[in-house]
C-alpha cells in the first residue's frame, strides 16, 4: 500500500534524507485519538545495508578526530535539543501518549545524556597500569568498535536513542539507528538536528522501520556492536543472535516486574506517593514501573486504603493537557494485552480493589473516543512461593498492580521482592536504616531506591538490570563499555627484554 509521502518523512542515510528502496509506508498514530500524525517510508533490509555501508565508509575519518572535536557536534545537538524542547516534547506526547511534562522530561533526559557524553570527551580515557618490570609502561586503551547499531523503544523515544548514540559517537563509532515504529516523528526531528549540526556524511544514519529492519542491523556482519532497549522477548533474541557472531557485542536492557517494599517502619506519606508515581506514571509503560507492592501487615490496611483511594481517582485523559496524570496505552493491541493480564489477575487475586480496565465514557475527553484508554487495575493477592502465580511474575507494562501483604522481617519482604525472573528496578520505603541497607544489599535489581519512586533515574548513574532484565548497560555512562574495545598496550623502554612472572628471556 503506497501513499504520497511528504518530502521530509524519510530515512537519513549517508548525509542526507533518503527515499529508501522500498515503496511501503506506515503511519505514526496518536494513541490518545487514534489519528494518523504523519506517514513515513518503511525501511527495507537493503536500506539498512546502505546505511551500514555509509557508516562503515565514514568510520576511519570520524575516529581520526579527537574526542573533543567529535564532541563539538554533540554540543550543537545539545543546543538544538534545548531550543526545540517544546516541539519535540509535543511530538513525544502525540506519538507515545505520555503526558506532556513526561514528554518534556524525555527531551531533558536526552540533553542531559548529550551533555554528559560531550563533557566526558575532556576526561581521561583508559588507565595507566603498573607493571612488574620497571622498564615497562602498561596501559589500558580504548578503541571504538566501528559501526554500532542502535534499536530503541517507543516509551522514551528521545532519551533512549541518545543513551545509545551520544557516548557511541563521542568514542569514535559511527551509528545506524532504527527508531521504534510507533515514534517515527521523534526520529525525524532528531535526524534534522544531526543534519543541522553538520555531522559528517555517514557518521549518523537513521532508518525508519519495523522488526525486519532491526533484525538486519543485528545480523549484519559489518555492524560490530548492538545497543538494544526494549521488550525481553526481542532483547533475548538479539542477545542470542549476536552471541553466534564472534567479535560482535550486544548490550540489551529489557523489562522488569519491579517491586516496592513498604516496611512496618515506613513513612506512609512517602510510601503512598512513591507507589502511585511508580505504578501509574506513563500508564505503567516504563521498564522501571512498579507492578508489585509488598507491604508489611502492620501498615497494610492504612496503606491500602490510601493507595486505593488515589488509584480510583487518578486522572486518565488527554496527555497534552497539563492537568492529566496518565495518558493512553500505546496501541490497541497493548490495551488487549493489559486486559488479558487483568483477567488473569481476577482469577489469581483474593480481591480486586480497583478496576478501571474500561474507562467510563464520562472520563474520556471529547474527540478522544478512539484513544487506547485503560485505567488503573489494583488487586490483592496472597503471595505463594510455588511460583505459579503468573500475574505477579510476568511483566504487563501497564497500570496493573498487585498488593501483597507480608509478615515478618525485611528478609522475608526481600525474598518476595526477588521472586520474579526479572531484576531491573525496585524500592524500599522505611525510616529504619538497617532495613534500608538490607534491601540495598540484597534486592536483585540494577536500580535500587530508598524512600523514592523507582522511576526517574539520572543519566550519570548506571541504568541496567540483572536476571532476565538485561545483559549489559545500553545506557548512560555505562555505554562506554559496550561501544569500545579495550587494548592492553605495553611498551618496553629498555633494550633488554625482561619478562613478567619470572619467565626466562634466555634464548
Ligand atoms: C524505561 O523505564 O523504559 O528512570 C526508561 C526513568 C527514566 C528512564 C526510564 N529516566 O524513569
Amino acid at each position: 500500500m503506497s501513499q504520497q509521502v511528504s518530502e521530509t518523512h524519510r530515512h537519513y542515510i549517508a548525509g542526507g534524507f533518503d527515499d529508501g528502496d522500498g515503496d511501503e509506508t506506515f503511519d505514526s498514530r496518536n494513541p490518545a485519538t487514534g489519528e494518523s500524525i504523519a506517514t513515513f517510508r518503511r525501511g527495507t533490509e537493503s536500506d539498512i545495508d546502505r546505511a551500514v555501508a555509509a557508516a562503515e565508509d565514514s568510520f576511519e575519518e570520524w575516529r581520526a578526530l579527537s574526542h573533543i572535536q567529535r564532541a563539538e557536534y554533540l554540543w550543537d545537538i545539545y543546543h538544538e535539543l534545548r531550543e526545540r524542547t517544546d516541539e519535540l516534547a509535543e511530538a513525544v506526547t502525540k506519538e507515545c501518549g505520555k503526558e506532556i511534562s513526561e514528554g518534556r522530561a524525555d527531551v531533558i533526559e536526552a540533553y542531559h545524556m548529550v551533555e554528559w557524553a560531550a563533557g566526558d570527551a575532556r576526561h581521561p580515557k583508559g588507565d595507566v597500569v603498573p607493571s612488574e618490570i620497571p622498564a615497562k609502561d602498561a596501559y589500558m586503551r580504548r578503541k571504538p568498535r566501528g559501526v554500532v547499531g542502535c534499536i530503541s523503544p517507543w516509551n522514551f523515544p528521545v532519551a533512549i536513542p541518545f543513551w545509545h548514540m551520544a557516548v557511541a559517537l563521542v568514542e569514535g563509532n559511527t551509528v545506524v539507528w532504527k527508531p521504534a515504529e510507533q515514534t517515527p516523528m521523534c526520529g525525524q526531528i532528531i535526524a534534522e538536528m544531526f543534519e543541522d549540526a553538520g555531522i559528517p556524511e555517514g557518521v549518523f544514519n537513521m532508518v525508519q522501520g519495523f522488526g525486519d529492519a532491526g533484525a538486519r542491523i543485528v545480523d549484519h556482519e559489518d555492524v560490530n556492536g548492538v545497543l538494544f532497549t526494549g521488550s525481553a522477548e526481542v532483547g533475548h533474541e538479539v542477545a542470542e543472535k549476536v552471541a553466534q557472531q564472534p567479535g560482535k557485542l550486544a548490550a540489551c536492557e529489557m523489562g522488569g516486574k519491579n517491586g516496592i517494599v513498604v516496611t512496618e517502619e515506613a513513612d506512609l506519606d512517602v510510601a503512598v506517593h512513591s507507589a502511585v508515581m511508580s505504578s501509574f506514571k506513563t500508564t505503567g509503560q516504563r521498564c522501571v514501573s512498579s507492578e508489585r507492592l509488598i507491604v508489611h501487615e502492620d501498615v497494610y490496611d492504612e496503606f491500602k486504603e490510601r493507595y486505593v483511594e488515589i488509584a480510583k481517582e487518578v486522572s486518565v485523559g488527554d496527555p497534552l493537557d497539563e492537568g492529566t496524570f496518565m495518558g493512553p496505552a500505546i496501541e490497541p493491541e497493548h490495551v488487549e494485552k493489559i486486559q488479558k493480564y487483568n483477567d488473569l489477575a481476577r482469577e489469581e487475586a483474593t480481591e480486586v480493589l480497583v478496576d478501571r480496565t474500561e474507562l467510563d465514557d464520562s472520563e474520556i475527553p471529547d474527540g478522544h473516543e478512539d484513544g487506547n484508554w485503560v485505567g488503573p487495575f489494583v488487586y490483592e493477592i496472597e503471595y505463594d512461593d510455588e511460583g505459579e502465580q503468573r500475574s505477579i511474575r510476568e511483566e504487563v507494562f501497564g497500570p496493573h498492580v498487585a498488593l501483597m501483604k507480608y509478615s515478618g522481617d525485611i528478609e522475608r519482604a526481600v525474598d518476595i521482592h526477588n521472586d520474579t525472573p526479572y531484576g531491573l528496578a525496585g524500592a524500599v520505603i522505611s525510616e529504619n536504616y538497617r532495613q534500608i541497607n538490607y534491601y540495598r544489599d540484597h534486592a536483585e535489581v540494577g536500580l535500587a531506591y530508598g524512600n523514592l519512586p523507582c522511576i526517574g533515574a539520572e543519566v550519570q548513574l548506571p541504568f541496567g538490570g540483572v536476571k532476565k532484565s538485561g545483559n549489559g548497560y545500553p545506557s548512560a555512562r555505562e555505554v562506554i563499555e559496550a561501544v569500545t574495545e579495550r587494548t592492553a598496550w605495553t611498551l618496553n623502554n629498555s633494550k633488554d627484554i625482561e619478562m613478567a612472572q619470572g619467565l626466562s628471556a634466555d634464548i
